[in-house]
């Protein structure tokens, strides 16, 4: 994350940590057993071994564990979205089925919980404040990640607005949404791919982007891009059994 602030876990209880030998993508908690991702954390798509992946749910700091607060998993099972594709990033979303050494999901504790899934149909007005997390870099270039866990607001721009030449044109698709701070001082960035964009409605936090791609971090015109998770209400609830309702 550029800009913003350092945060502990507990303002952004929901954010997984992914592993894969070292740290790969950010994720969030959508229930006890499952958290959302990016489809191309995992380069090798469904060939990625599973037995190599560790999620880490109610961790401050990427490299000093907190046995207090974190709770560990492995993953069961890696759904990467049939439509995905890595040429453009179109449909970059995943899904982890995580258990812990006795079979279950996360517990709730101060430092872990779900984030809700947006109720089917809504859509976030442009300009929108919504805020963003993550462990990536702290700028572009950055030789290293944040390694702490760090949050920023950004603002929801139209597609019309990213879509402008200075911007990316031809590069989005409808199940992208871009996001920005008015004066390009924040941005998620390398290392927070995977991650939540979440806006809050009636004291409730709503997961409603997935970190994916941009040119850079905190660029002039060059916004955030991340998956519309309001395209894949039916897509989660197919594949993780899950009511398209979340009630949190
Ligand atoms: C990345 O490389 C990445 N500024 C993620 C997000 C953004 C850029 C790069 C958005 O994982």
């Amino acid at each position: 994350i550029v800009g913003g602030s350092f945060v502990p876990i507990e303002s952004q209880p929901w954010i997984a940590a992914i592993f894969q030998t070292s740290f790969l993508c950010g994720g969030s908690l959508i229930a006890p057993g499952w958290v959302l991702t990016a489809a191309h954390c995992f380069l090798d798509g469904n060939q990625t071994s599973l037995r190599r992946l560790k999620v880490y749910l109610g961790k401050s700091d990427i490299k000093n564990s907190d046995r207090d607060r974190e709770q560990t998993f492995s993953v069961e099972k890696l759904i990467i979205h049939q439509k995905y594709s890595p040429s453009n990033y179109d449909n970059d979303i995943a899904l982890l089925k995580i258990s812990n050494t006795n079979g279950q999901g996360a517990l709730k504790t101060a430092s872990v919980r779900t984030v809700c899934l947006p109720p089917l149909n809504t859509y976030l007005p442009v300009g929108v404040t919504c805020s963003i997390a993550g462990y990536g870099k702290e700028n572009s270039s950055s030789w290293s990640y944040s390694n702490r866990l760090k949050q920023a607001t950004v603002r929801l721009l139209s597609s019309t607005n990213c879509k402008v030449e200075e911007s990316y044109k031809a590069l989005l698709t409808d199940n992208m949404m871009c996001a920005a701070s008015p004066d390009w001082s924040t941005d998620s960035c390398k290392g927070d791919s995977g991650g939540p964009l979440v806006y809050q409605a009636s004291g409730r936090m709503f997961l409603f982007g997935v970190v994916s791609w941009g040119e850079g971090c905190a660029s002039e015109n060059k916004p955030g891009v991340y998956t519309k998770v309001t395209h894949y209400n039916d897509w989660i609830a197919d594949k993780t059994g899950l009511s398209e309702y979340t009630k949190g």
